[in-house]
């Protein structure tokens, strides 16, 4: 039970203040992002009522179609941050390439733009028009080059690099959770006076669960190692707390976030068709290990650590492993045992 009343803002700022060369910087960028999903969240809340639902006829890099609220949330983003003046360069699940930032402005005779941000704008957003969670990742790194605007060294760096990261869930509540490397706090977004408020400090994955996330529609297509923990998970045995429950929705963000809180491990492995599975290290694996990570829990390929993934590509994919750390242990003995 939270007995202080505290704003998201606030509580990035007394983080901040822990840091003797800290500057400010990277709290104001991260109030730049709450109040683009601030944004975001009333016009997914409104999404029914307006005529934004349905296909811009568009397709993503990634080639699937994009939907109006995917690209307003990815324009709501860019530009928050681009006014905000923190960024060399953003990194858009939606954008093929990086968008590159100028300097705006010398803030204490260094360079304004020291940070990238990467984000995956509206994850989950097949499920828009059925009233699923849905939700925005995002992922901070500083500059490696000398100033000017990002360079692609700058944007594709390993998953440790990372200062912060979070995601915001727009859900029966819009909830915000971040890590700027001092734990995993929750807010949730009072929509009354706009703010989003502590709600959860500290939070801290079980060790171990009893709920798996995977689309098991996908079995057959699943390597002998990985078909042998979904069915070892499965089989009825009381001492070691099985068989586990099955926990899908087919939003990361609200898999995640659900697993996060009770405990559970997501999963989206390779299979047959997709050698690295379907989701993206830099907008989605990348964050939500470095959460996972902060909040005690462990997040795999099945084989190693995510971010210690050195990227090749801004888009490439990657299988993920993650969520509570001895049941993302097991699934990793299982998949050694097939080798
Ligand atoms: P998106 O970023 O295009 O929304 O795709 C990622 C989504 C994840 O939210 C979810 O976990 C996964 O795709 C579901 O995939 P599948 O339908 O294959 O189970
Ligand atoms: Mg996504």
């Amino acid at each position: 039970m939270i007995n202080k009343f505290q704003t998201f803002y606030r509580h990035i700022i007394d983080e901040e203040r822990k840091i003797p060369e800290a500057t400010g910087q990277l709290s104001d960028l991260l109030a730049d992002i709450a109040l683009a999903c601030k944004i975001i969240s009333l016009e997914v809340n409104r999404a029914g009522l307006i005529d934004i639902l349905g296909f811009t006829g568009d397709e993503n890099v990634q080639g699937e179609a994009v939907k109006k609220l995917d690209v307003y949330a990815n324009d709501i983003l860019t530009n928050t941050m681009k006014s905000g003046g923190h960024i060399c360069a953003v990194c858009s699940e939606e954008e093929e390439e990086f968008i590159p930032l100028e300097d705006k402005y010398i803030l204490n005779n260094s360079i304004s733009n020291k940070y990238i941000c990467h984000f995956d704008p509206l994850d989950g957003s097949s499920n828009i028009e059925a009233n699923i969670s849905i939700g925005t990742i995002f992922s901070i790194y500083k500059r490696v080059s000398q100033g000017g605007p990002g360079t692609l060294g700058d944007c594709l760096q390993k998953g440790i690099e990372q200062v912060a990261a979070g995601y915001v869930v727009y859900g029966s509540s819009t909830f915000l959770v971040y890590s700027a490397g001092q734990g995993v706090h929750g807010f949730t977004l009072d929509p009354t006076v706009g703010e989003f408020l502590l709600s959860h400090e500290n939070i801290q994955i079980p060790k171990k669960s009893k709920t798996y996330s995977i689309n098991e529609g996908n079995y057959c297509k699943w390597s002998k190692g990985m078909q042998n923990f979904i069915d070892y998970l499965k089989e009825e045995d009381k001492d070691t707390n099985r068989p586990y429950s099955s926990r899908y929705v087919g939003s990361l963000v609200a898999d995640f976030h659900r697993n996060l809180l009770y405990g559970g491990i997501f999963i989206y492995p390779s299979d047959k068709k997709n050698k690295n599975g379907k989701l993206r290290l830099m907008y989605e694996a990348n964050p939500l290990a470095y959460i996972i990570e902060q909040a005690g829990g462990r997040a795999s390929t099945g084989k190693e650590r995510i971010l210690e993934i050195e990227p090749q590509t801004l888009h490439q994919r990657v299988p993920l492993f993650i969520g509570s750390e001895e049941d993302v242990m097991l699934a990793e003995k299982f998949l050694a045992a097939e080798e």
